[in-house]
């Protein structure tokens, strides 16, 4: 109740908008790309504990306006990205079940990031296994095959923590595989961590789908992900979400 009335005002004031967390190539440092993850931004310019209005999301209506909130800022920001010769080449954007049963969700995505001259091709869609577990599974493939023929590309996101995890590898169409940062969080210290994510890189690497570790915050935990034959991350060692402006700074600077 409290986070429903915290997103409403936040939308009715211009004061949700997304920051910006850098996903990087762990071999060479590179940017390749960033998650754009939704922030309330307080009366004094503080960021609200992102905590207070996560339920909110849970609600059909309140979701999709957020989404179109979120993809109208991100294809602002990525227009401006590309304008000033950014580097990297992929934003994410997290959906629910609720934008993935909205009959518009793909004109939406076309329109918007149309205005912006933005094509694409450069849009990740995140959607988490408990989308695919909580829906019509086939009526969510189905839409997802569609978004894909768009020329955008689908990551699997907190793999490894929804119920039948590997099915969905084999069911619906994935290009990217998000490991979760709870697998991620006790490497490399904790056998069966090690266990579940080295099979987690194999299987994905071999099915052809790019793998991306999540919550990666120590060096140890980037060093073995290499030696397992990970390519993709992301985690506080690289970098928070920050603001639109702060994530250009923070990536012109480690160029
Ligand atoms: O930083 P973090 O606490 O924001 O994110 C917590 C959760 O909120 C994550 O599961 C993330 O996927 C979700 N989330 C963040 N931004 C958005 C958004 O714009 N839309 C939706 N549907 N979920 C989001
Ligand atoms: O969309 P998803 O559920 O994957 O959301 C990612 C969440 O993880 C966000 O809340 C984001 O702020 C958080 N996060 C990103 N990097 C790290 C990290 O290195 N450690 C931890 N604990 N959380 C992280
Ligand atoms: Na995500
Ligand atoms: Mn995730």
């Amino acid at each position: 109740m409290r986070s429903l009335r915290l997103v409403e005002a936040a939308l009715a004031s211009d004061s949700l908008v997304p920051h910006y967390q850098p996903v990087v190539n762990i071999r060479t440092g590179q940017t390749v790309g960033v998650e754009a993850l939704a922030r309330v931004i307080g009366a004094g310019g503080q960021v609200v504990p992102a905590e207070e209005f996560h339920s909110a999301l849970q609600d059909p209506s309140v979701s999709v306006r957020v989404t179109d909130r979120m993809l109208g800022r991100i294809a602002e920001d990525f227009r401006a990205h590309l304008d000033s010769g950014g580097p990297f080449q992929h934003v994410g954007i997290n959906l629910s079940l609720a934008d993935l049963t909205n009959a518009d969700l793909s004109e939406r995505l076309a329109r918007t990031f149309g205005d912006h001259g933005v094509p694409l091709g450069h849009l990740v869609l995140e959607v988490t296994e408990t989308v695919y577990l909580d829906g019509n599974s086939v009526g969510i493939a189905a839409e997802i095959r569609k978004l894909r023929d768009q020329g955008l590309l689908v990551a699997l996101d907190d793999f490894g923590t929804g119920y039948a995890s590997l099915k969905h590898l084999q069911s619906f169409p994935v290009d990217i595989v998000k490991i979760d940062k709870s697998f991620v969080r006790d490497l490399p210290s904790d056998r069966s961590s090690v266990a579940i994510v080295e099979g987690l890189i194999g299987i994905a690497n071999r099915m052809g789908m790019k793998v991306v570790a999540e919550g990666i915050e120590t060096t140890e935990q980037a060093d073995f992900l290499r030696n397992a034959g990970c390519t993709l991350g992301q985690g506080y060692l690289f970098g928070k979400p920050v603001p639109a402006n702060q994530a250009a700074q923070r990536i012109v600077d480690n160029a």
